[in-house]
């Protein structure tokens, strides 16, 4: 304040002339006064000069106080951040968030003459063409509601086409916010092509667009991924174009692996009209579902998904032949690092005018062989065939002998393995593991086949002859099911000789005639069970005998009696292979088992003990438990098919094995898969075949036995007795209505029935599964469980075996409604094909 008050002063003073001149007067008189006068008004001119910076000195000493220092550091932080978050957003995440999307196109131009120079993409003829119909393609989808995020069209092949005209296959590119990615759908894009185009009301498919002539019926449009656009598109260095220009003439096709593995496309073009016939000889890949060795066959020249004719995922070591619908087909190849190959050839093929007429011989057992359309080459999506058939006289018919292939009548359901056409009656074929008899009761019938599924299908093939319609089978047979004839003797003799086990049900209890007359029940002979009372139905069980599916073939080839020879701790076998490979099915319980009676959980289960199970398994899919699975070896699991049945749930990539686990969580080891072997004859109608392997990425290694153990694996001729003990496990549902599934592993003991009994509960049940329950019901698996075993444990504590996965079943622990199960023994074989 005094600095202040001194200041007003001297300012008042410089301020009045009057004083001023006093001043000068005094200046001679007080010579002291006048120094100090004068040093003052030195310092009054200099603080009049510096009047003005007064006020930025006093912010500045304000600024420099301490909370001013912090609000303004803290200002010019966020100002910062500020701006760098805007740049960020607008240089980095708002590009991101505006992804490419890809696709590729097809349509036919109709009316428009191929030229061979349409061929080159570097030709005059070629990029007139292009242009126009990029012009064409580019105002089609600029006029449209996705034009803002529309970039591109590029017209990548013009092919002839067998229909007449050009094909145009083209590839579109879109610039779409995260926001707006639902607008991109394929089939959203191909509406809006085929919706530009003009037609007439004369009922053809060609309509105008821009004055082009195009086919709406072939438009297609599919999404592809970012890697196929970049790698098909022009700079490409990996796209070969090869030409099939004669007819007849095969064309060698040899790819290899270089240390970078290779992601490439080769193009094969035939001469018009005609067909592509591919030949792979020999493919060289590590087996992984196609994650990442693959090859994939288009019948297009572009990758396009609704394209595909065939993928194959694992090394090829026998011939397999792949027929196109059109002259042009697309091999696309990814091979990682490693010594990887190809090898094969294509062909140009005629199209296959397929009409027969047959005349059949007089002679019923003289038969005759048909084919699939282009056999033994795979089917391709579209083919069809005629059988124009004529036996000697109106009281014969024609009997079609099937491989591994049967015609049922067409249901609801479309055909999806083949459509028939017998005599104006609609019959869809399906492949099966066995052999079956068609028989038309016409003396002349006509046959027409349609190829039905979206990619390429097994071939078949059926011997023919006539039969008599009074006497379908010779005298002293009998009239299967599958329409084969068995001889009368070998009814209910506990063998499967129909396929469909119409022989062996409806049989009464196999009696048990000991007497030395009449020959023992061949279910009961070496079945481990005494059943005469003198015990000779369990003698010389060891011999060698004739084989068959109820004897135990040693692996040197013979056979003996004894049914559960295989590690039950005796030397059966001369070559003793049935005690070889029996580590297996021992569990060894680390904490006392608990079996509690109220405590009842899943449906009539209680919890396990900690490594009572050690081949269980559990199966996560996208993170959550899905599916149980069993340990079979320390690099392969089995499973059920059906829980492998959809797109995503097929890619191994979603799925982890957790094994060594009681409680959901705690598993010992959790490991990825790296492929998924789903039955090739898999029918997920009537989850026939319902059987799958999975193969790990990792084996388990040996330092978690006994937590985690293989269950030992039946042989085909494996028989359940009322001595075995069985038992479902599982982590799945405790009611049907249940929700939630259990934490802690739950076991269930049941009953294995009689292929008999179970038919009587559900009718439809195929020799590839088998009923297991509690007449009373309550006891069963549930939802959750499917996949996992059914486990049987031998007579006086022996190994445990996997006889059954769970698989289906109407409810769950519903009275007189057993569990079904995949009956094990029926895959031994298949098992063993895969894994060994
Ligand atoms: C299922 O949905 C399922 N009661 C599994 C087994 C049974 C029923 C349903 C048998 O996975």
């Amino acid at each position: 304040m005094g600095a202040q008050h001194d200041e007003n002063k001297q300012t008042s003073g410089d301020d009045d002339p009057s004083r001023q001149d006093c001043a000068s007067i005094a200046d001679v008189s007080v010579e002291v006064a006048t120094v100090d006068h004068t040093l003052q008004k030195l310092r009054r001119k200099y603080r009049k000069t510096r009047r003005k910076p007064k006020g930025l000195k006093r912010l500045w000493l304000r600024l420099l106080n301490i909370p001013y220092i912090t609000v303004i550091i803290t200002a010019v932080v966020f100002v910062v951040v500020v701006i760098m978050w805007s740049l960020l957003w607008v240089f980095i995440f708002r590009r991101e968030s505006n992804s490419g999307a890809y696709f590729a196109g097809m349509f036919r131009v109709a009316n428009v003459e191929f030229i061979p120079e349409y061929r080159q993409a570097e030709s005059h003829e070629f990029v007139s063409m292009a242009n126009k119909i990029q012009h064409v393609v580019n105002n089609v989808y600029k006029m449209s509601s996705v034009a803002k995020l529309y970039k591109q069209a590029v017209i990548s092949d013009l092919s002839n086409n067998n229909k007449g005209g050009v094909l145009v296959h083209f590839w579109m590119a879109f610039v779409v916010p995260q926001l707006k990615s639902s607008e991109m759908c394929e089939e959203c894009l191909a509406a809006i092509f085929r919706d530009s185009v003009h037609t007439s009301l004369n009922r053809s498919s060609v309509g105008y667009l821009l004055g082009l002539p195009v086919d709406i019926d072939s438009i297609l449009i599919n999404g592809v991924q970012r890697s196929d656009y970049s790698s098909n598109t022009a700079d490409s260095q990996c796209v070969d174009k090869m030409y099939a220009n004669l007819p007849g003439v095969m064309v060698p096709l040899s790819v290899f692996s270089s240390w970078g593995g290779i992601n490439c496309h080769v193009k094969l073009t035939a001469v018009p009209g005609s067909l592509i016939r591919l030949t792979i000889t020999s493919f060289v890949i590590e087996p992984s579902d196609c994650v990442n060795d693959a090859l994939t066959v288009y019948d297009a020249l572009l990758p396009m998904r609704g394209r595909i004719l065939h993928s194959l995922c694992e090394p090829v070591s026998s011939a397999v032949s792949i027929v196109s619908t059109s002259n042009f087909m697309l091999l696309s190849f990814r091979m990682t690092n490693g010594n990887k190959n190809f090898r094969g050839h294509f062909e140009a093929i005629a199209e296959e005018v397929c009409m027969s007429q047959i005349e059949t011989q007089l002679e019923p057992g003289i038969r005759d062989r048909m084919y699939s359309p282009f056999y033994p080459s795979m089917l391709p999506p579209q083919c069809s065939c005629t059988w124009k058939f004529k036996t000697q006289n109106s009281t014969l018919g024609v009997a079609l002998r099937f491989h591994n292939y049967v015609l049922k009548l067409k249901d609801m359901n479309g055909c999806d393995q083949g459509w028939w056409k017998v005599n104006e009656v609609i019959y869809c074929g399906s492949y099966v593991g066995h052999d079956t008899v068609f028989r038309i009761a016409d003396y002349n019938p006509d046959m027409e086949f349609r190829c039905s599924s979206r990619t390429s299908a097994q071939p078949f093939q059926a011997s023919y002859s006539s039969y008599s319609m009074n006497q379908p089978c010779p005298e002293s047979h009998f009239l299967c099911n599958t329409g084969l004839c068995v001889q009368k003797t070998r009814l209910c003799d506990g063998l499967d000789d129909c396929q469909d086990e119409s022989d062996e049900v409806f049989c009464s209890r196999p009696t048990m005639s000991c007497g030395a007359n009449s020959p023992l029940h061949p279910l009961l002979v070496c079945n481990g069970e005494t059943d005469c009372t003198d015990g000779v139905d369990e003698l010389n069980c060891t011999h060698e005998t004739t084989c068959s599916a109820i004897r135990y073939q040693c692996k040197s080839g013979s056979c003996i009696l004894k049914k559960n020879a295989k590690c039950d701790g005796l030397d059966d076998c001369q070559d003793r292979s049935d005690e070889a490979d029996c580590a297996c099915g021992r569990p060894s319980p680390l904490t006392r088992v608990f079996t509690s009676t109220g405590l009842e959980r899943i449906v009539g289960g209680v919890n396990s003990a900690e490594g009572e199970w050690p081949w269980q398994v559990s199966l996560y899919f996208d993170g959550h438990l899905y599916c149980g699975a069993s340990v079979l070896s320390t690099d392969w699991l089995v499973s059920a098919a059906h829980c492998f049945n959809k797109q995503r749930l097929s890619d191994p990539r979603y799925w982890r094995a957790h094994l060594g686990m009681l409680t959901q969580g705690s598993a010992k080891y959790v490991v990825e898969i790296q492929r998924i072997v789903v039955h090739e004859y898999y029918n997920a109608q009537m989850f026939d075949y319902d059987i799958a392997l999975l193969q790990l990425k990792k084996p388990w290694p040996p330092s978690l036995s006994p937590l985690v153990q293989p269950v030992c694996l039946p042989s085909s001729s494996h028989t359940v007795t009322d001595s075995h003990r069985c038992v479902v496990t599982g982590w799945g549902y405790r009611t049907e209505d249940d929700t939630v599934l259990s934490l802690v592993l739950q076991k269930a003991e049941v009953s294995v029935m009689s292929q008999t009994e179970c038919k009587k509960r559900y009718g439809i049940i195929s020799p590839r599964m088998l009923c297991a329950g509690v007449p009373s019901g309550g006891r069963d698996a549930c939802k959750g469980d499917s996949g996992g075993p059914l486990s049987c444990q031998a007579p006086g504590g022996g190994r445990w075996f996997l006889i059954g996965i769970v698989s289906w079943g109407s409810g769950c622990g519903r009275p007189n409604l057993p569990g079904v199960y995949s009956r094990v023994t029926k895959f031994t074989s298949w098992i063993y094909s895969h894994i060994r």
